[in-house]
């Protein structure tokens, strides 16, 4: 079967940071100091769970935005989801950055397609993110683009830290599919059987595709533990040492990494557990769990216009 297209556009005004952040998707670090504003749109291919994701980076100054609205069908019909990123350190353009969105919204309305919306309040950065302004300010870009009660979920986010930029822009791919709540009991279940307090399943391009938290505590335990997935990955690919499972003690938790095979496509399966005998448990269960998973995401995602 030939997979979908599914379309995805990043919008938002000029010098937001959309380009930055689809080139930091991407770990093209290193083209990111010499970037230029995006002239029209750029159009980046990606291979998700099989999918053709073809992502729209719409430039976002003022000439290509008349442009865009003069070709509505041309540049918004069929989106299947809209990230719209909104450049918190620039506090007199948020009312300006509000308009173009609810334009673009309108236009939706108009085409009697409003996709997945998902709002990146970005430039968040490490260093600033206990600044008294900038958390004012952060409250008051969530209020002014959550007013609309579209159902838009909100990220905070950062080149600065990738895992942020990892999570929004998995969470609005993850919306596309029906069967969320399928995989979330079978992670849940997984869970049960070896004692985990969190698990998270990650795709070649580390998309999350789903994850299982016991509480909020663990929660923020495993986000912070995510990072060690590009360690491992890294380490996976030095020719001389290959890894094979990463294990870690965290006083009474167990951290256990691998990179299984589910439908001959490589996925990061990381999880906390309360159990030391983790790594044999795994193994043993490994073969059932995966066979669940080459169910559950056997046409995981749904483009919007099918729905
Ligand atoms: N401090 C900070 N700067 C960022 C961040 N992301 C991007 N930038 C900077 O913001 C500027 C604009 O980034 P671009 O990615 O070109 O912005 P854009 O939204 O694609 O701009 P257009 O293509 O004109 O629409 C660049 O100087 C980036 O280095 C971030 O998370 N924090
Ligand atoms: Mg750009």
């Amino acid at each position: 079967m030939v997979k979908q297209m599914i379309k995805i556009l990043f919008a938002g005004l000029q010098n937001s940071g959309k380009s930055s952040i689809i080139l930091t998707l991407q770990k093209k670090y290193s083209q990111i100091g010499g970037i230029r504003p995006t002239k029209g749109v750029e159009r980046v291919g990606l291979d998700i769970l099989g999918y053709n994701i073809r992502v729209w980076d719409l430039g976002g100054q003022e000439e290509f935005r008349e442009k865009y609205f003069e070709k509505k069908d041309e540049y918004f019909s069929e989106t299947d989801l809209l990230f719209y990123v909104v450049d918190l350190l620039d506090s007199r353009k948020y009312y300006e950055s509000l308009t173009y969105f609810l334009k673009i919204i309108e236009v939706f309305k108009e085409q009697g397609n409003l996709p997945k919306i998902v709002i990146f309040i970005h430039k968040y950065d490490p260093d600033i993110q206990n600044d008294e302004m900038i958390l004012k300010n952060l409250e008051k870009v969530r209020v002014l683009f959550t007013q609309e009660n579209l159902d838009a979920e909100v990220f905070n986010t950062t080149i600065y830290n990738e895992w942020t930029l990892i999570q929004g822009f998995s969470f609005g791919v993850v919306s596309l599919s029906k069967k969320e709540k399928a995989l979330q009991t079978r992670l849940q279940e997984f869970a049960e059987k070896t004692d985990s307090t969190y698990i998270l399943l990650l795709d070649k391009n580390r998309v999350m595709i789903g994850s299982y938290k016991e509480d909020e505590m663990h929660r923020i335990l495993g986000e912070r533990l995510m990072p060690i997935i590009d360690v491992y990955s890294d380490i996976s690919t030095f020719s001389m040492y290959k890894l094979t499972n990463l294990i870690a003690q965290l006083s009474d938790l167990t951290l256990f990494l691998k990179l299984i095979q589910v439908k001959d496509d490589p996925f990061y399966l990381m999880i906390i557990s309360r159990s030391k005998e983790i790594g044999a448990i795994i193994e043993e269960l490994l073969p059932e769990f995966v066979k669940e998973l080459e169910e559950t995401l056997e046409d995981f995602l749904v483009p919007f216009q099918n729905v």
